[in-house]
């Protein structure tokens, strides 16, 4: 018998009723909206039970075979399958699956290629591109040197002349592509020869079109970026965390980016969580998930487009959707607050070329893969398309009832489909 007895271990529900109730009430509250946040989704049973694994236990600082603790003999075969699975799933030669999500993965990236005050070049955040991608309030922004470029006005696409001509007054040693805004194709080609011509690292942040680039339903950047980062939990379905994928050549000096450069231990239970992912990611299922999910944007964009709403670019390629709503006469933030209380869940965003501020600025931000993943359809998307059009008419009247009327509507529609996970 031991000395001492050991602690008492009940479930959840026993030992913190509280955080038990919570979790319940955002299980139910995922279940009953309609969920267009684009960087988000909802991940399945089995790898919601990877996460919540004994593997959250174990310190593996290093890499499989070569660790600073004893006791990885499971581990070691854990983190083994994820790499394995993302090189196979992505065609690249080297993988890194411990960053513990995006931000830190493009830190990696600046500790493997620049001292401090060089020159990084990426997409501005109002433009669609990512904070860690040199914005100025980012420590990117903050200890190296960035340069930015846009999209054109009255496109709203990327204007590779503008990037072939930034790149080469200003020498960057590396530049970003990709970002978490941009409704159109990325164009890694492009990228990857103006990168070659003045001597970059390109560096492909697929992190929104993860699932999309591994069902074949946007280009894959591998050939054409020399690093490829992504988070896991996108439209790749995953545990939140992410991977740094790359040629052979920038493997060792990515991998001392991330251990010993900037973390210590990897999450072992978000580790067999990706790997589960991935494995999902390789079925023709997913291939069909990804397609659907560009399938149902295009859909949301030509019934909003239909409604009157004015989107950036003029529609989408992909998962995601920017409306800018200065036409409509009401601010971003109003209308997703609006959109929130009938059960329509959305970010409100910047627009480029924005004339308010980024705390309340002129757009939203829409995307598809959690709608897919319920199994709705292009049908389904006009639908949500008028009801987004009644909630924004509602507001600009005042007419709270008119939010209220969508809000029953869509709880009913949200509830007749499953929600994977749910009973994880
Ligand atoms: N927060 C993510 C997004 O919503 O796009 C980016 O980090």
């Amino acid at each position: 018998m031991p000395e001492h007895a050991q602690p008492a271990d009940p479930d959840l529900h026993t030992a913190d009723p509280e955080i038990a109730g919570l979790v319940e009430a955002e299980r139910t509250r995922q279940r009953d909206t309609v969920r267009l946040i684009a960087s988000e989704n909802y991940a399945s049973a089995a790898v919601l039970q990877a996460t919540g694994t004994v593997l959250t236990n174990k310190y593996s600082e290093g890499y499989p075979g070569k660790r600073y603790y004893e006791g990885q003999q499971v581990i070691d075969q854990v983190e083994a399958l994820a790499i394995e699975r993302a090189k196979a799933l992505f065609g690249v030669a080297h993988a890194n699956v411990q960053p513990y999500s995006g931000s830190p993965a493009n830190l990696a990236v600046y500790l493997a290629f620049l001292a401090p005050g060089e020159t990084v070049m990426g997409m501005a955040l109002p433009a669609g591109g990512h904070l860690t991608h040199g914005w100025s309030v980012s420590a990117t922004g903050r200890w190296f040197r960035p340069v930015r470029y846009g999209v054109r006005k009255e496109t709203g696409r990327v204007d590779m002349d503008e990037v072939r001509d930034l790149a080469r007054a200003e020498q960057p040693k590396i530049i970003f592509c990709g970002g978490t805004a941009i409704p159109r194709t990325i164009d890694f080609p492009a990228f990857a020869e103006i990168a070659r011509e003045v001597g970059a690292v390109l560096v492909a942040d697929i992190a929104h079109i993860a699932g999309l680039v591994a069902g074949g339903a946007h280009p894959s950047p591998v050939g054409h970026a020399d690093v490829i980062t992504t988070t896991t939990h996108k439209t790749l379905r995953g545990p939140r965390g992410a991977m740094i994928m790359s040629t052979e050549e920038h493997a060792r000096a990515l991998d001392k980016a991330v251990f010993p450069g900037l973390q210590g231990g990897p999450h072992n239970h978000t580790t067999a969580a990706i790997a589960v992912a991935l494995k999902e990611a390789s079925t023709d299922g997913f291939r069909a998930y990804a397609h659907a999910v560009v399938d149902n944007a295009k859909a949301l964009a030509e019934g909003l487009i239909s409604r009157g709403f004015d989107l950036v670019s003029g529609g989408t390629d992909n998962h995601l959707l920017l409306v800018d709503l200065e036409n409509k006469s009401l601010p971003g933030k109003q209308a997703a607050k609006a959109l929130d209380r009938a059960g329509i869940e959305l970010n409100y965003n910047t627009v480029p070329f924005d004339p308010r501020k980024p705390f309340d600025p002129s757009g939203v931000r829409l995307g598809t893969p959690a709608v897919t993943s319920r199994g709705m359809g292009t049908a389904d998307m006009d639908r949500i398309a008028g009801w987004i059009d009644q909630v924004i008419e509602a507001e600009k009247a005042g007419d709270e009832a008119g939010v209220e009327k969508v809000a029953a509507e869509v709880h009913e529609f949200a509830r007749a489909f499953p929600m994977p996970g749910l009973h994880a």
